[in-house]
């Protein structure tokens, strides 16, 4: 996972540059490049190998450099010496996301805070109120970020454990030793945070699998080590277990390993009352009374099946449960009975609904964001840049769009089968107002409405002002709902049965934006908006070609949703999305 050390090491020296005093912009180019590398979906040593570290926004040849650096070294020299020129704590607290530069500094010369467990006991006892320009509010909200802080060091995003836990799968599936490995867990169920990650193998070599196991890179401790399984904290602080079964029980062990504690309690359960006995070698016939006790691991003769997970859910007489639905809300009830729904599949999306072009702050020309959306076989493209009052993003100007619709058009009218949807993403301003006059959004094809900004109003504020855009007829699609940042922002509070309600009297269609870090809607407000009848739009909010090919978090987290390719409208056809929009 060398990108996100190199997003880490890259997010401190803007931090540092910043408590210095030094220029700005130099600060910021920083925090972008590791914002873009964190969102990576491509393995930077590809882009490294391949020449291409200049396609991520913000890399130019010195920060390229400094990437390479690190990868070959683990280390950064320029930021060894930047971290010599500041006191050592600080560093520390400059990671919790509510502490700026100004109030770490403050906190450190004033009150010698030298780490962030110090800092929660100052502003506990209200030591920080008696500094100056310290409020209450303040206060509140560095414990609501020491908070995030602790619950980012507990659980990482999903995107991130996806590449880690790739890390050690990949050169296992090489391994002659090994006839099959996958990822369980909640990396397998697709959860929005990772604990640990867990992998399962097949082997009937288990301790050749482990000893190659042992021997990756990037492994700082080993936590436990038996003859089928072992235990590794990776440098940046990650755990994996690793587990060895025999090829009869693999089935039986990905389902024990996969499912939720509840949903694995409740198969065991159901199991019970059909007189067998489930546990992660296979399914066991339970022997009559006074037969001998049922042994867990080699009971030969009571063992019915466990190769494979369709066999194992077939002997409960239970529908195949796609790993996403595994946590107990309902799915076992309805397996057995033969009615789970037919989940959303990447193959279904046929086009991606919210894109940003060099217009306002992505990468790429709309001409290269086509070409990519086109390559992952999508039939078009919303291009929704930022709306103009968003200043730092890019946001474009009424005469800005004019340009952007002549291109748009030409386009459109050279490439074969292939759609660009004009478009904005809006802002709605703090008392719910749009960031364009109605007589300039009805000119959009599709207009994608957002929240950016005055994150900390009421839950009854933010709620009106998404209700109010919600009212708005120009109004296509409401993104990112929650505003949620993982790691760096809370879901904003929302009245969802007021919002939702008015989402499905207006028809709206709401998001869940496939952006690593965002993930929203998530599942559970996903399977909400659907049971009140609202449509769902699965997005990237691509800021690069690249971040395209993120649909499939966005996909996994709508079938965490239980939603269907009839819920969401990036499975319609150009022409019967034109319908939809009444284009
Ligand atoms: P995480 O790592 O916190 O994101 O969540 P999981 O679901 O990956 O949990 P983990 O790593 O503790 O355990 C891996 C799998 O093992 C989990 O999906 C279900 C199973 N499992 C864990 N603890 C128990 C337990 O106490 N009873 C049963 N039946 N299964 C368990
Ligand atoms: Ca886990
Ligand atoms: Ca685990």
């Amino acid at each position: 996972m060398i990108s996100k050390t190199i997003s880490e090491i890259f997010r401190a020296i803007a931090k540092i540059l910043e408590i210095k005093g030094e220029n700005v912009f130099r600060a910021r180019a920083y925090e972008r490049a590791a914002r873009n590398i964190e969102s990576l979906s491509e393995d930077i040593q590809d882009l490294i190998n391949e020449n291409r570290l200049n396609s991520i926004p913000g890399v130019g040849s010195d920060l390229a450099q400094k990437i390479i650096e690190i990868t070959k070294t683990g280390k950064l020299k320029f930021f060894e010496e930047l971290k010599r020129s500041i006191p050592e704590g600080l560093l520390d607290l400059l990671r919790v996301p509510s502490v700026g530069p100004k109030h770490a500094k403050l906190f450190y010369d004033k009150l010698k805070v030298k780490s962030v467990k110090e800092l929660e006991e100052f502003a506990r006892k209200g030591k920080l109120l008696e500094l100056e320009g310290i409020k209450e509010k303040t206060v509140e909200n560095i414990l609501k970020g020491i908070a995030l802080f602790k619950k980012g060091r507990e659980r990482m995003d999903l995107a991130s454990a996806l590449k880690t836990a790739d890390e050690f799968i990949k050169p296992l599936k090489k391994n002659p030793y090994a006839r099959k490995i996958s990822a369980c867990g909640s990396l397998r169920r697709m959860r929005e945070t990772v604990g640990d990650i867990d992998i399962l193998a097949v082997s009937g070599y288990p301790d050749k699998i482990i000893d190659a196991f042992l021997r990756l890179p990037n492994i700082k401790d080993v936590g436990a080590k038996g003859l089928t399984k072992t235990s590794v904290i990776t440098k940046e602080g990650i755990k994996i277990d690793l587990r060895i079964v025999e090829e009869k029980s693999f089935g039986a062990a990905m389902i024990y390993f996969t499912g939720s504690k509840n949903f694995n309690i409740k198969l065991r359960q159901l199991a019970i009352k059909k007189n067998l006995k489930i546990n992660e070698y296979g399914v066991f016939k339970v022997p009559a009374v006074g037969a001998p006790a049922l042994g867990a691991k080699d009971n030969k003769e009571n063992y019915l099946c466990g190769k494979s997970e369709e066999e194992v859910f077939t002997s409960l007489g239970l529908q195949f449960i796609e790993p996403e639905l595994r946590e107990d809300r309902g799915e076992i009830e309805l397996a057995a009975r033969d009615m789970l729904p037919r989940l959303l599949t990447l193959k279904d999306i046929r086009g991606d609904l919210h894109a940003h072009s060099q217009y306002s702050d992505g990468k790429n020309s709309i001409l290269e964001m086509a070409q990519a959306a086109r390559d992952l076989g999508y039939e078009y493209l919303n291009m929704s840049d930022h709306s103009q009052s968003l200043k730092v993003a890019g946001g474009l100007s009424l005469e800005d769009l004019k340009i952007k619709r002549a291109e748009i058009n030409k386009l459109n009218s050279k490439l074969k089968d292939f759609r660009i949807f004009f478009a904005a993403e809006v802002d709605i301003d703090s008392a719910g107002t749009l960031d364009y006059p109605d007589s300039v959004l009805v000119e959009f094809d599709i207009v994608v409405a957002a929240i950016h900004t005055g994150f900390k109003q009421s839950k009854q504020q933010i709620t009106k002002r998404l209700v109010k855009a919600c009212k708005n007829k120009n109004v296509d699609i409401i993104a990112h709902p929650t505003g949620k940042l993982w790691g760096t922002r809370d879901p904003y509070e929302i009245d969802f049965e007021e919002f939702f309600k008015a989402a499905s009297d207006y028809g709206i269609v709401l998001e869940v934006s496939a952006y690593p870090l965002r993930l929203d809607l998530n599942d559970v407000n996903c399977r909400k908006a659907k049971e009140k009848g609202i449509k769902l739009a699965v997005s990237t909010d691509s800021h690069t070609t690249d971040q395209l090919k993120c649909m499939s978090l966005g996909v996994a987290t709508a079938r965490r949703g239980w939603l269907t390719k009839d819920d969401v409208i990036n499975t319609l056809s150009v022409n019967e999305l034109l319908n939809f929009f009444k284009l």
